[in-house]
Parts: C-alpha cells; structure tokens; sequence
C-alpha cells in the first residue's frame, strides 16, 4: 500500500495475540502508533514543487503556490474566496478581529484549546457553551442561554468533521444580531445537508496541520463568500498592508510559506486516496469493535460527504468492564497512544479555570463526553492487521479487567488512575 514501507507493517503487526503488556508482556506493537500521524503523499511531487519553489526564488508573500492551494480549497469547500494562513489559531485570531468581535464570544468548551485561545489572545471572553450529547457539537439552546447585553458573536465548531447545527446557530445569529463563524479544522471535505462545509456563516477557518488528514506542515484557511471580509483578511494578514508602503489596516504577520503550500498541493493531490484508507479503517474498526460492550464508535452520515479522519470512540463507564483512563492506559502500555481529545474540555484548562471557576455547571453534557472518549490511530500509517491488533487488546483487556485494574492501581501506587 502507498505511503508506508512493507517492511514497517510487518514489524508493527501483531507480535503475539494475547498477553497485555500492562500485566507485564511486551508491548503489542514494537513501534509507537500515534493518533495524527501525518500522511505523505507523493515525495516526487512534493520535491518537484520545492524545486521549482528554489529556482524561483520565490518562498513566502502569495507565492504561485499559496494561489493555486487557495484555488483548490476555495473549490472543494464550493466558496468564491480561501485565504491561505501560517495555520488555523491565527486564522482564527484574524477572522475574529476582521469580524470586529468585541466582549464575549460563544464557544463550545469541547473543543481543541486554539479555538478558546483565539480569542482570549485578544482579551474576548470565550463563553463557553454546552455540547448536544447525540453529536458532540455545540448545543443552539445552551448558545441561546450564555448570550448576555456583552455578546458580539458565536464561534461554532465541526468537531470531527461532523458539521454543527448551522441552521439553528444561524437563526439565534439573526434574531440577536450577531455574527456567525465556524472553526472548521478537522472538517474539510465535508458536507452539511449536501452543501459543502465553507459556505456557512461569515466565514469557516479549516487546518492544515501536520497531524489534519491533508497537511501543509502548519497551515490553516479562512473560506469566505464574503467580497469585503477576504479584502480584509488578505490585508490583515501581511501586517495590513494594501500597496507598496501603504498600510490600511492593523495586521499580523499570518501568511503561508511556498514550502508549507507545496506540501499543501501535494497533500490535496491525495485527498481521494487518504479519504478511502480512512473510510477502510473507520468500516474495518467499525466491525471489529462492533458487539462490545460499552463501546461505541461514533457515526458519520452516510449521505453527507465526511473525511472519515477520526476514530471517536465513546467507553461508556456503566457498562464497560474498564472506564476510558483505564482503557486508555493499557493502550499506551501497548504502544498504541491513544487520545483523550478533548478532555477535560477549554473551561478546566487555565487561564479558563481560573477565570471561570464555575462554569462546570453549566456544561453537564461536555464534562460526560469528554471524560468517556477517546481516539485511535487511523490514516496511511495504519492498516487493518493493526486495527484487528487494537480490537484484540481492547477484547482481552476487557476480559482481564479485573487484573488490569489491580495492575494499574499497583502502577499508581494504590490512587487508582
Ligand atoms: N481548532 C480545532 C478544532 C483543532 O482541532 C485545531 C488543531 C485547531 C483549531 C488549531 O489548528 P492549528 O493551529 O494547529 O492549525 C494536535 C495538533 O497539533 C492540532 O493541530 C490539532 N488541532 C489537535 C487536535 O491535535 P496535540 O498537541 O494534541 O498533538 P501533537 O501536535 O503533539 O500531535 C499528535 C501526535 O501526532 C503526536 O503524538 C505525534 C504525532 N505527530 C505529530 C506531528 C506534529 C507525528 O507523528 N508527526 C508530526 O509531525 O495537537
């Protein structure tokens, strides 16, 4: 298979089928497999294009590149305008302040830290909003019950790619007069009631990090069909400056580099293919984890196009033998480094926690996600024999649950996590 060395998949298949390291047996896997591993894509192409970017001698500031990338996601997300950023945090920071947000700003707490952190940076206070349970995306009656007389806008989130309920979050946007924007990291690719994520609100912001399906190294995206707002973003994001020595707006320095839009290329040239291994290993861990109990994967919409780049699955700590923590160390024990994305949620993180002590209370549904999920390595450096593997462990970890509490009460000297 393209992106990965036989030689890689044989030594990090199963080396044995039934002892778990955590009661003390070699670790499953000799080689660490890691959620977000990036995927490769043509190096043929990717040197071809740096060699061009060198002979240019043309690296950073709108490089043909960073044109023909905006080109290309302007056209999957279906939007007149995509403007290329270093990555999606400043992407963020920058459509926020073109968006002139003031005050306070709803978010959802669950949710990838940048997304807070945006706007705190610019002393916006992130409210944090409730999760829906069903979706794991912001819930519009929780969005309706933060909005105070300081609220200038909702920064909503496609969290796994799973788009937000954009309709209603759009209404309560109409009805109090404020401005809709949607971090879109992980949700390139996909659609919403058949319209592709990009087109909503003022504007979507996708990331193009090393660890995103399709990377650029670092990188991010503002997509708009907004004429005025991409004027304004392309301004401010090469230090407000409209011509030779003419400054017109407060800017940053937010551009993406030729090298980083190079990979981007030649990352979107493998979009189809690292959409089906995604799509195969979500079906085959689908299968393999199906029937156990206390274990669900979540859903992606048959209908909808999806990217299929997380694994997400919910332990439900009533019916499971082991919690999530618990699961989670045995993994790691295996080599297998899950993630407990995104635990304990922005509003237990600091600054949030200090700021906000309280606001625990208000998020009953996003304190119960984000203390039962966790994520599993997918994408091209991850077949099926490996997926069979962690299906295995987590199958014989259940089994021994038991042993495997003791031994991890044992490793925390008795605390228990
Ligand atoms: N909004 C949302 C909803 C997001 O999820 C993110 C980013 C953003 C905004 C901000 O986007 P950017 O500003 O980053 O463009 C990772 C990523 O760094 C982060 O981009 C991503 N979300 C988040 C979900 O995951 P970490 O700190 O948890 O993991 P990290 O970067 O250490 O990488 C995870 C694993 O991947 C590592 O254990 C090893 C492996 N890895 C990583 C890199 C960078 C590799 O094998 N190779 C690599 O080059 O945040």
């Amino acid at each position: 298979m393209k992106g990965r060395s036989r030689k890689q998949m044989k030594a990090n298949t199963a080396i044995q089928s039934k002892p778990l390291a955590v009661l003390g047996a070699p670790p499953r896997f000799q080689s660490v497999l890691h959620v977000g591993r990036p995927n490769v894509g043509s190096r043929e192409r990717l040197l071809a294009r740096l060699n061009d970017m060198l002979d240019r001698r043309w690296f950073s500031n709108d490089g043909p590149f960073v044109k023909e990338f905006e080109a290309k996601v302007a056209s999957i997300a279906q939007t007149r305008h995509c403007v290329a950023m270093c990555n999606a945090t400043v992407a963020l920071e920058i459509a926020v302040r073109a968006l002139e947000m003031t005050g306070e700003v709803i978010v959802p707490s669950y949710t990838f830290i940048a997304t807070a952190h945006a706007l705190q940076w610019q002393e916006i206070t992130p409210v944090f909003a409730d999760i829906d349970p069903a979706t794991s995306t912001v819930d519009p009656r929780s969005i309706e019950r933060m909005i105070s007389s300081k609220t200038s806008g909702i920064l909503g989130v496609h969290l796994w790619g799973r788009a937000c309920d954009t309709e209603a979050i759009e209404k309560i946007g109409r009805e109090y007069g404020l401005k809709v924007m949607y971090d879109a990291a992980h949700a390139l690719a996909c659609s919403h009631q058949g319209r592709m994520v990009g087109g909503f609100g003022e504007c979507e912001i996708f990331s193009f990090h090393a660890t995103k399906f399709i990377n650029a190294f670092e990188g991010g995206a503002i997509v708009t069909n907004n004429d005025d707002l991409a004027t304004r973003l392309r301004f401010m994001r090469n230090f407000g400056f409209s011509g030779y020595d003419k400054v017109s707006y407060l800017g940053v320095n937010g551009k993406m580099t030729e090298a980083c839009a190079a990979m981007g290329l030649t990352s979107l040239e493998s979009l189809d293919e690292i959409v089906q291994v995604n799509k195969a290993n979500y079906e085959a861990y689908e299968s393999r984890l199906a029937g156990i109990p206390g274990v669900s994967l979540i859903r992606y919409d048959k209908q909808e196009s999806n990217n299929y780049q997380y694994i997400v699955v919910e332990v439900d700590p009533a019916v499971a033998p082991l919690n999530r923590d618990e699961l989670v160390a045995v993994f790691h024990a295996e080599n297998v480094l899950a993630r407990k994305y995104f635990w304990p949620g922005c509003h237990r993180m600091e600054p949030y926690r200090s700021l906000q002590p309280n606001a625990d209370l208000l998020l009953p549904n996003t304190e119960r996600v984000a203390s039962r999920t966790c994520l599993l390595p997918t994408g091209q450096a991850v077949d099926a024999g490996m997926i069979e593997s962690i299906a295995e462990i987590l199958n014989a970890a259940f089994q021994s649950a038991g042993e495997v509490k003791d031994a991890l009460r044992r490793r925390s000297g008795g605390h228990g996590d």
